[in-house]
């Protein structure tokens, strides 16, 4: 929940835990908070001082267990140190990437009192682009035939999506999103070509190679992104790169970048508005291509299945009724697949779900968009597995009476999981699930529920879940078959 909440308002989610085993628990969300770029603040309570390091009772050294996933760990050893902390807390998780820390706190330092301090919080790196730099993006700009923009996570500000949109026209540069990004600029636009993720086609990927300069904005070009480090080409990009991040760490990391401006990309496109390419016949036929190549490998698929609802038929049921604002949280799973490359994501829609794969991410962020965004629907999409990691978080939806729906992706299967099995080995062990009754189970939460067995059942079951007005749930018996490998 809270890595739902940072990822909403830019300001750290506070996770508080107990030592050991609450630390433990909180790892998953730690990590996913790094991959993500997201603030948070995890607060531990630690063994007394006199017994730090003497493998007391549920002892962890907090440093070395999550010195390599977040970007601070501190131990409080003296309770003057708590105001720096807090301050350096802050501004650790929010500045740069955002990310996680970490606070360690003996126990017997809780219990002493310190005055409160107050600070005044720190400005935005003011960094703006020199001049320099973007008269060479400029210059680099107007004369490309085939421009690429890659769009990052760092567009989730407030003005961004706008501003991005607005430069892309201006400039008639197509835009793809970075990896889970599809709700930074409108799919529907003729601009947008497509997301950099786990299923490019390889006749995309050779096209985005043909591009004569890329701007990878507010991207830290991450594995999945960069397409397993391969696009750009790493170390030296085949065409010219312009990197914009507002992080100096980041920008040129895994890649050269021809321009390289640590800095936020927002600054960058508004000195660089309003744009006027040379010659702009070559790129608007360069953007048609791309975005045929798109649409084709957008649209709705047709494989059939004996053994279950085709889930990519809930997806494009729920694309058909989906208020103009929702918000569309996803755990995990091979069920999601659709969504990412079917679904399209228009403002103010929004997408949420982890960079880090994490299964049990998606019920917890449904609760807590509904808590921060009221008013706008909020519909959940968990696998199976995953929801049985997490589930139970949805009875804060019920004490609140949060109006989301939740739906399990039924298919018995570890799925994902199982495709690769398929692929590599002639048995599948440990992917079958055994499962409960789960409209049992929500019922027992005391929430509505319903089953879809059938298709013909999605389109009314749906219908009558968004307009619910408190928490409801939709357990649908998916094909296994349509996801497995032929
Ligand atoms: C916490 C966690 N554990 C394990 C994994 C590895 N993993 C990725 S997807 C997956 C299976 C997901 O199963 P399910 O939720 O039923 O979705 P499906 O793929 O069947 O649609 C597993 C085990 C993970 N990503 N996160
Ligand atoms: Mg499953």
């Amino acid at each position: 929940m809270a890595c739902a909440d940072g990822r909403l308002t830019r300001r750290p989610g506070v996770v508080m835990v107990s030592r050991g085993p609450g630390a433990s628990n909180a790892s998953i969300a730690i990590h996913t908070a790094q991959q993500d770029a997201i603030p948070l603040i995890l607060v531990v309570g630690q063994v007394p001082k006199k017994d730090l390091r003497r493998e007391a009772f549920q002892e962890i050294d907090y440093r070395a267990m999550f010195g390599s996933v977040c970007k601070w760990v501190f131990e409080v050893t003296e309770p003057g140190q708590m105001a720096e902390v807090a301050y350096k807390a802050l501004r650790m998780a929010t500045h740069g990437t955002p990310g996680p820390v970490v606070i360690s706190v003996p126990e017997d330092l809780q219990q002493q009192e310190m005055p409160s301090v107050s600070w005044r919080a720190m400005p935005p790196d003011g960094l703006q682009p020199s001049a320099q730099a973007l008269s060479t993006v400029r210059s680099l700009l107007e004369r490309a035939e085939r421009p690429l923009l890659v769009a990052g996570g760092a567009w989730d500000v407030p003005g961004g999506r706008e501003a991005l949109q607005g430069f892309a026209r201006s400039w008639q540069v197509p835009v793809c999103v970075s990896f889970r990004r599809h709700d930074i600029y409108p799919n529907s636009d003729p601009l947008f070509v497509g997301d950099l993720g786990l299923a490019n086609p390889a006749a995309q990927m050779a096209l985005f190679q043909q591009s004569d300069l890329i701007l990878a904005l507010g991207t830290r070009l991450d594995d999945v992104t960069s397409q397993n480090y391969a696009f750009p080409a790493m170390p030296q990009a085949a065409q010219p790169l312009v990197h914009c991040y507002p992080d100096p760490r980041v920008v040129g990391w895994h890649v050269a970048a021809d321009v390289g401006l640590a800095c936020h990309p927002l600054g960058l496109v508004q000195a660089l508005m309003p744009g006027q390419a040379t010659d702009p016949a070559p790129r608007q036929a360069w953007a048609r291509q791309l975005r045929q190549l798109h649409e084709a490998h957008a649209a709705w698929p047709q494989r059939q299945a004996d053994d279950g609802v085709r889930f990519f038929e809930v997806v494009r049921h729920l694309k058909d009724l989906a208020p103009a604002d929702l918000r569309l949280c996803l755990d995990a799973g091979t069920f999601a697949a659709p969504v990412y490359r079917h679904f399209g994501f228009d403002f103010p829609q929004r997408l949420m779900a982890p960079l880090s794969g994490a299964m049990g991410y998606g019920t917890p962020a449904a609760v807590a968009t509904a808590l921060r965004e009221p008013g706008c629907p909020v519909v959940c999409m968990v696998g199976d597995g995953g929801f049985m990691m997490t589930g139970n978080e949805m009875i804060l939806a019920v004490q609140r009476r949060l109006p989301i729906v939740f739906m399990v992706a039924n298919n018995g299967s570890y799925a994902s999981i199982r495709i690769h099995q398929e692929r590599a080995y002639a048995r599948h062990p440990g992917t079958d699930l055994y499962n409960p009754d789960f409209c049992a189970m929500a019922l027992g939460f005391g929430m509505p529920a319903e089953r879809i067995s059938d298709e013909t059942q999605i389109c009314g079951a749906l219908q009558r879940a968004l307009k619910c007005d408190g928490p409801c749930f939709i357990e649908v018996m998916t094909s296994l078959k349509v996801t497995l490998p032929d």
